[in-house]
Formats: structure tokens, C-alpha cells, sequence
């Protein structure tokens, strides 16, 4: 038997038509969790699951759930795909909707093709994966497998002074459903790498078995403002130039570590930010990454030993805020072995790799059997417009989820 397919046209279709939605003034996609944005993207997503037949399910923190289940196998617990559609500020269009998409479409592909799974699939887009707007990101799904209580993550007040809870129920999807009305059976992820690696070795299926440990902080300089003519060097309590040493530290010490760990300042405002007031204050984010947990430690530690010394020697005082931090995840060995197999048997190379970006699927391992499956992304560019994967990557991502599922409902 010819192995079954997925319908290429439709999916790389709907993707290219939720990345025209959200688009704003200089028609960049920013889609922030729980914007008018992500609502459009939403009533989209929630559209296209109703037209396959599926039920739709919304939970209190706004994840949406297309679920495919019949009388025979209504009581198991469903084999769950997804990811995330809302995005980051000017991002490509390919981060997390091509899983969401994809899932809809493997569970589409198999209803036409009139297969009886053993258990219901289903298909989440995940509220808030991307943290940009209320921290920490993976947010829907660390509510949906526990790891925050949904009146917590209701409550988190965003970078624009909204609080989530309001919006999700301004946007119409502060659903009914406790997070845990859905225990799955295991968790497939199908994602783009965000990163080098399958691209530079010519390899087109990434089988994921493992992810990084995040570490997000927001730290606040405090100094003094002055008078940036009359005020000598000597005399400063310069908040801007503390934080530009913290860039430089975090830069230096993860060149130096020659380990994977990774470090970024992402965000960063002074106060009162005017060309001619030595800055009083200075705010800036810390993105800390390691697959070991250990070293993700150490590099916090050192961190908050230069913050220390740094407060000293520049007469500023420092604090330090934890926005979220996740330790490494192994992923479900024999989901792994799935996607190699399902890649062997379409004749395409496989390779085993660590995820250096976040997922839903290091939260949902908290509860099921997971795993992600890869596709190369071009240059490694992602959260960037220029993000690209080639149309026939992400059909053959989708038929390797496809085959994974088809294993996973078999019985
Ligand atoms: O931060 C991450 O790695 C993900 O894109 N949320
Ligand atoms: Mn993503
Ligand atoms: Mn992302």
C-alpha cells in the first residue's frame, strides 16, 4: 500500500495564509498573545478545525483544541499534536503555526482517508508560547500540564500593563475548560529548527531528543541622572554604562565557555532616555540557555557574582527579577525511534538533536510521552522575516508526523 500523504496545497496554503494575518502598519507579523492579532489568528485556526469536523475545545487560559475522536475509541486518551500560533515582533511565519497547521492537516489526511485510529487525535494551538508580551513564555502549556495555576497565569500582568486574564476574555477566549480536561496519551511536535544544523549537514528530519534549559531574568540599574556636559566621569553613577558591561560579560563569558551555553540581552530601556541626561536607570533582560543543567547554574551564578561587583565598583545598585526558568528536557526515546523510522522508510536522513529553542513539548513531557520532529530552516534564521523553510521540507516534516501518528493510533 502506497504510503498515505498529506495534502501539500492545503497545508502550505493555510500557512501562507495565517502569515498574512496580523500584520501591522509596516506589515511586519507581530501576533502577541492574547492581541487583536492573535485573535484574528485564532478565529482562523478555530475556523479550519470546525470545517474538518472536529470539536472544538477552549480551555480557561485560551488554549484551543480540535479534537478528532469517534464512539469506538471516545474514552482513551487522545494522541495530542500542536504548538503555537501566536509570534514574536516582526516574526516569519513559519514558528509554531507550521505545527498547529500540520497537526490539523495529519488528522484531515487520515479522516478523508478513512482511517480508524485505536484513539482520538487531537490538535492544540497552545495560548502565549512566545513570552513576548507576558513572561514566561511556554505559558499555555505549562498551565495544560500543571507547572503554573491558571489563576497565576490569568493574573500576569504584560510589558504594556495589560493583564492576561482581561484580554483573553476581551479577545472572547477565556474558554470553559479546566487545563487538565485533557490528559494525552503522548505529544508529537512538529517544528521548524530555528537553527543550522539540519540545513549545513543536508539533512532534512530532525528527531528531537532533548531540549535546553531556559533561564529569563529582568535586572534594573539604578544610578543617578546628571548632566551629561558638566558632570566629570569620575563623578558618575551611570546606569546605561552598568548595563552595557552586563552585555559585554554575558557575550564574553558564554565566547569563552566553548560549551553551548548561550546568552542574550534582548530588551533594554533607560530612564529618563534623553541624549543629554546621564541615564538613572536602566532595565534590560537576560536570556541564559544550556542543555546541562549544571553549567545553566554556573552561568546564573556568575552572573549574579559580576552583577555584585559591578554594583560596587559603579556606585549603582542592581536587582535581579526571575521571569521564568525551565531546566533540560529528554524527550520519549521511543517516540524518537518513531521519527527516525518513519524518515528511514520515506528515504529520508534523519538525525538526532537537542532543541535550543523553547517548545510547548518541554512542558507537555511533564505529563505524556513527547517528542519533536524537525525541519531544516535556511540559514538558521528564525524570529526574523527572513525565516524560510522549502515548501518540500515541510511537506515531508508533515508526512513523517503523519506516518508517527498513524504508529502511535494504531492500536
Ligand atoms: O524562547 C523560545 O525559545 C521560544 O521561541 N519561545
Ligand atoms: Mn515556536
Ligand atoms: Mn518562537
Amino acid at each position: 500500500m502506497t504510503a498515505l500523504s498529506i495534502n501539500a496545497e492545503r497545508l502550505l496554503g493555510r500557512i501562507r495564509e495565517l502569515g498574512q494575518i496580523g500584520r501591522d502598519e509596516d506589515a511586519r507579523l507581530v501576533r502577541l498573545a492574547a492581541s487583536d492579532a492573535d485573535k484574528a489568528g485564532r478565529d482562523a485556526f478555530v475556523a479550519w478545525i470546525g470545517d474538518a469536523g472536529l470539536e472544538v475545545a477552549v480551555d480557561r487560559i485560551g488554549n484551543i483544541f480540535g479534537i478528532w475522536k469517534d464512539g469506538a475509541n471516545a474514552g482513551r486518551a487522545p494522541i495530542l499534536l500542536g504548538s503555537h500560533i501566536d509570534t514574536v515582533i516582526n516574526a516569519g511565519i513559519y514558528d509554531g503555526c507550521y505545527g498547529v497547521l500540520s497537526g490539523l492537516e495529519v488528522i484531515e489526511t487520515l479522516k478523508a482517508a478513512g482511517y480508524t485510529p485505536a484513539r482520538p487525535i487531537a490538535v492544540a494551538a497552545f495560548t502565549n508560547e512566545e513570552g513576548v508580551r507576558y513572561a514566561p513564555d511556554m505559558m499555555g502549556s505549562l498551565v495544560f500540564a500543571g507547572g503554573l495555576s491558571v489563576e497565576a497565569a490569568l493574573a500576569t500582568v504584560g510589558t504594556d500593563g495589560t493583564v492576561l486574564g482581561a484580554e483573553l476574555e476581551r479577545i472572547g477566549y477565556a474558554g470553559p475548560e479546566e487545563p487538565s480536561f485533557l490528559k494525552p496519551h503522548a505529544y508529537v511536535e512538529l517544528h521548524i529548527e530555528q537553527g543550522p544544523v539540519l540545513e549545513r549537514e543536508g539533512v532534512s528530519i530532525g528527531a528531537v531528543e532533548n531540549l535546553q534549559g531556559i533561564s529569563w531574568q529582568r535586572v534594573t540599574v539604578d544610578g543617578d541622572a546628571n548632566h551629561a556636559g558638566t558632570t566629570p566621569m569620575s563623578m558618575r553613577r551611570d546606569a546605561g554604562h552598568a548595563a552595557a558591561c552586563v552585555v559585554t560579560f554575558l557575550r564574553d563569558c558564554a565566547r569563552a565557555s566553548n560549551t553551548p551555553t548561550v546568552a542574550t540581552v534582548g530588551c533594554m530601556s533607560f530612564e529618563p532616555n534623553a541624549i543629554n541626561v546621564i541615564p538613572s536607570r536602566a532595565t534590560f533582560t537576560v536570556d541564559l540557555r544550556d542543555p546541562d543543567e549544571q553549567r545553566l547554574q554556573a552561568a546564573e551564578a556568575a552572573l549574579a557574582a559580576y552583577l555584585k561587583e559591578l554594583a560596587i565598583a559603579e556606585e549603582v545598585t542592581i536587582s535581579v527579577e526571575r521571569l521564568a526558568r525551565f531546566e533540560p528536557v529528554t524527550f520519549d526515546r521511543k517516540i524518537v525511534e518513531l521519527v527516525e523510522a518513519a524518515a528511514r522508510k520515506r528515504g529520508l536522513a534523519s538525525k538526532r538533536m537537542t532543541s535550543g529553542a523553547g517548545h510547548d513539548a518541554q512542558m507537555i513531557a511533564r505529563i505524556a510521552p513527547s517528542a519533536m520532529i524537525f525541519v531544516p530552516s535556511l540559514g538558521g534564521v528564525s524570529h526574523n522575516p527572513r525565516e524560510h523553510t522549502p515548501d518540500a521540507d515541510l511537506v515531508a516534516g508533515a508526512n513523517i508526523l503523519l506516518d508517527v501518528v498513524t504508529c502511535l493510533t494504531a492500536q
